[in-house]
């Protein structure tokens, strides 16, 4: 058995300039996603749930999970000293981290800290999305809006923990994408699954149909090309749908699939954020063979303009997200 701090050690020996900082990173990141998989597994007793800003009985303020996620991993970030700021789905600006040792770390993270958060009160997975870049200004100073607003292209590592029947962490740096399952008696995150692939086709596709009548008619077509019979290409495919971004994605990673959140009539950019959810998943998704767009261009090409910038997301096997890019180019 192979503990996930272990894995990281032993592919840091592959680089010999290595500082042991990425190391460290990553370490924060697996601390706090054992703060939060211990908190989301009581949260029906400890009167987290509920919404931000209500006082329980007792008087004391009511912390929405998401929200306390953001608080855990920051601090756990914070007080490592690698990272120089972050930025995350429920801060309205970055972070930037105070100190010396902060004004000289080289990283930044992006991070959705709770993803899918309103599957927790039933009880249905949700997952922590992280990204990892180099700072672009200069060492010694405090990092800027600039150092978040990278091209995917541009990350380090980046990954999720989905926290379901068990919770896994799935990261890349990009050496291809690993993933270890929480053994919650010892604590650790074992080594289960060595460079993943997606399979090279896959029958599953995951869209929130409800919203059928607001796509765009590309993803109307290929909807029904999904649902067509055809032997060859093993048509109908099935339906999937958490509406849980980090399970959906990893469902499809291990069993082959597409994922699409395409712009609708209300949300023309679509739903997901670029920074903290697409490109993340857009750099593992190419890291195991699978592809990710916004049904036309690259996802991890796009140059972002601002911090919480949404864009369409489709992503998964291969050969399924180009099957879907040639429908929005035909319709
Ligand atoms: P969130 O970041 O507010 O949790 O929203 C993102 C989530 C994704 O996990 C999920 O795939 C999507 O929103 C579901 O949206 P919808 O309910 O519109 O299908
Ligand atoms: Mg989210």
């Amino acid at each position: 058995m192979k503990t996930l701090g272990e894995f990281i050690v032993d592919k840091q020996q592959d680089f010999p300039h290595a500082t042991g900082e990425l190391t460290a990173l990553l370490s924060a990141i697996k601390l706090g996603a054992k703060i939060i998989h211990r908190d989301i597994n009581k949260a029906g007793l400890v009167d987290i749930l509920g919404t931000s800003g209500v006082s329980n009985v007792q008087g004391e303020v009511q912390m929405k999970l998401d929200l306390y996620a953001n608080e855990k991993l920051k601090a756990a970030l914070k007080a490592r000293g690698e990272v120089a700021g972050i930025a995350s789905e429920e801060e309205d600006e970055i972070v930037i981290f105070e100190g010396d040792r902060a004004e000289n770390a080289k990283y930044v993270v992006l991070m959705d800290p709770l993803d899918g958060s309103s599957n927790i009160d039933v009880n249905v997975s949700v997952g922590t999305i992280f990204s990892i870049y180099h700072r672009i200004t200069p060492i010694g100073q405090p990092v800027t809006e600039a150092d978040f607003l990278q091209p995917g292209h541009r990350q380090v590592a980046a990954g999720y923990v989905v926290y379901g029947s068990s919770t896994m962490l799935v990261y890349t740096t990009g050496c291809g994408v690993h993933a270890f399952t929480y053994d919650p008696s010892l604590g650790v995150f074992c080594l289960s699954h060595e460079k993943v692939m997606f399979p090279a086709e896959g029958k599953m596709y995951s869209i929130n149909e409800g919203n059928y009548i607001k796509f765009p008619m590309g993803v109307k077509k290929y909807i029904k090309y999904c649902q067509e019979q055809d032997e060859a290409t093993g048509r109908p495919y099935t339906t999937r749908y958490i509406g849980s971004l980090v399970a959906d994605f990893h469902r499809n990673l291990l069993k082959g699939g597409i994922y699409i959140y395409p712009s609708t009539a209300s949300h023309p950019n679509g739903k997901l954020r670029l920074l903290y959810e697409c490109n993340p998943i857009a750099f593992l998704a190419e890291q195991a063979g699978g592809k990710a767009s916004n049904g036309r261009d690259r996802i991890l090409d796009i140059i972002p303009s601002e911090l919480h910038q949404r864009a369409p997301f489709f992503v998964g096997t291969e050969s399924m997200v180009e099957k879907a890019e040639s429908f929005m180019r035909e319709f």
